[in-house]
């Protein structure tokens, strides 16, 4: 019953109709787009198709300039000026053992006393709403200023997402969940919390991906109409997805971390969760999205616009 009131777009609409002020800011984007919509109308790719699709550029020597650049190690400022290229980006030690150790310490505490508790499987969402120390990390200036560099725009922290596992999510683009106009407004910055490889779900990502076009609902008919979103499962996104991955012979790369290692991603890099054999073991680990704010905000699937939360 659930499921198919959810495919309708009237329920969001109402919600969103009483959140003007997290919708906001998509309300002088669509002024300079010339898209006539509410702040609370549903929204998709297929809104912009008559744009141009403007593309994103980094400017290297801003990027090398930023003063998160500068005090990186020689093989992260190396991962970082291939990040074009390669639509990822290491760098190793981002934090410290003990801020992981912290952030782990916070999390199983929000978890005790209920403030966080797992949906969509094992996600833990939002602890930024609930921790200095995760805020704080993701609101961090310099951080900040370097993926506006990458983004060609300004960073937003939108939401972060804590694992005590591993996701073992199928590969996918983000850019199919948090969706921008002018394409590839979004970035996922990922925190190893304590070591990952190959036995704790470690994450996989899919190098120059980022490169191929951006799959979203009209690639695999999931458009819906006027009153109803797509009605195809997300399970056949996925599928979609795994036979363009095999018809071009694209190959996935493990990010065996460490502790307190970093991997930024691209909002087109395909990317998944392995499967989390040993159960012995954990796979604690934080992911960041941020949003250009500079960009129309949205979640393709659900066709809802992005909500900012105050
Ligand atoms: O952490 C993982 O295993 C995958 C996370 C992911 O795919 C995402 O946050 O978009």
């Amino acid at each position: 019953m659930l499921k198919q009131i959810r495919q309708y777009k009237l329920p969001y609409v109402i919600y969103n109709f009483f959140n003007k002020k997290k919708l906001q800011h998509n309300i002088p984007l669509y002024r300079k787009y010339g898209i006539s919509k509410n702040y609370f109308s549903s929204i998709s790719s297929s809104d912009f198709a008559h744009l141009p699709a403007s593309k994103r550029a980094i400017n290297q020597e801003k990027l090398v300039n930023t003063e998160f650049f500068k005090e990186l190690s020689v093989e992260s400022k190396e991962s970082a000026m291939r990040y074009d290229d390669n639509g990822y980006m290491i760098l190793r030690n981002f934090i410290s053992t003990d801020d992981a150790d912290k952030i782990n310490n916070e999390i199983e505490k929000l978890m005790e006393d209920g403030t966080l508790k797992f949906i969509y499987g094992g996600k833990l969402m939002f602890a930024i709403h609930h921790s200095e120390i995760i805020k704080n990390i993701g609101n961090n200036k310099n951080l900040v200023d370097f993926l506006s560099v990458l983004l060609d725009g300004k960073a937003k922290l939108f939401q972060s997402i804590n694992f005590i596992n591993g996701s073992q999510q199928k590969t996918h683009s983000d850019s199919i969940h948090m969706t921008t106009y002018p394409l590839g407004g979004l970035l996922g910055v990922w925190i190893a919390l304590e070591d990952v490889d190959e036995t704790n779900g470690a994450l996989h990502y899919i190098p120059q991906s980022h490169k191929l076009p951006y799959f979203l609902n009209s690639d695999y008919e999931n458009e819906g109409d006027t009153i109803r979103i797509g009605k195809k499962s997300y399970r056949a996104y996925e599928e979609f997805l795994e036979e363009k991955v095999k018809e071009l012979g694209l190959k996935k790369e493990i990010f065996k971390a460490k502790k307190g290692d970093m991997l930024i991603w691209h909002a087109n890099i395909l990317h998944g969760g392995e499967p989390h054999t040993d159960k012995n073991r954990t796979r604690k680990s934080l992911v960041y999205h941020f949003f250009d704010e500079n960009s129309v905000c949205y979640h393709e699937v659900t066709q809802r616009p992005a909500l900012f939360e105050l």
